[in-house]
């Protein structure tokens, strides 16, 4: 399923981002960039323990990533530029902030990969496993701030051609289909 809003391509596919063709992956990381469960543990194991020493360097250096922001990684063994790990929101019930957070998930990372001059990038559902996000919910909240990012962003500061939401989970992809559908 695909959709150019502007010049960019926006796709829903199914399955693990590790196997995902292109410039830059996001992980769905915790505050100290410990590694865990989830996407992030999938993509530690896929990497190497080289994504891992990097994330430590990061924490000595900054301390914890903040819920919304981003630090930026090599892709260890993987054949990516580098990864994006971002860290959503834990999930309260919803008068925590935890929608601004997620949006900010988003575009931050984006900010990082048009930095970086990334032609591509692949997000996973932010937020929805271990961290309890309701699935629409997130799902709503990525289409629209990459949808917002793209549309604010003029064509010579914009070096991202693609921008792949990958879905883990069946019911997750056809939440998104139905947005992106909506968007065409
Ligand atoms: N490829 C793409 N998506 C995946 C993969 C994969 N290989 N594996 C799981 N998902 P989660 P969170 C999906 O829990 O909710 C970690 O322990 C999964 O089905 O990975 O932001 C971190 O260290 C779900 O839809 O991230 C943090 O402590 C989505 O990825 C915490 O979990 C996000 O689920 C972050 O929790």
């Amino acid at each position: 399923m695909q959709v150019h809003i502007e010049q960019v391509l926006l796709e829903v596919i199914e399955g693990d981002i590790t196997r995902w063709q292109g410039d830059y992956i996001v992980n769905a990381a915790n505050s100290g960039l410990y590694g865990g469960g989830g996407v992030d543990g999938a993509i530690h194991r896929a990497g190497g323990r080289r994504i891992a020493e990097e994330c430590a360097a990061i924490r000595q250096r900054q301390g914890k990533v903040l819920p919304g922001d981003a630090a930026l990684t090599s892709a260890g063994s993987l054949p990516f530029r580098g990864i994006i790990h971002t860290v959503g929101p834990i999930w309260k019930g919803g008068s925590a902030n935890e929608t601004a957070v997620l949006a900010e998930c988003y575009s931050t990372s984006l900010n990082l990969a048009c930095a970086e001059g990334a032609q591509s990038i692949a997000f996973p559902n932010i937020g929805t496993g271990v961290y309890n996000f309701p699935k629409s919910a997130a799902a709503q909240i990525a289409v629209t701030s990459v949808v917002r990012f793209i549309r604010e962003k003029t064509a010579a500061n914009m070096p991202l051609k693609r921008i792949a939401f990958v879905c883990f989970e069946p019911d997750n992809a056809a939440i998104y289909r139905e947005l992106l559908e909506s968007c065409r």
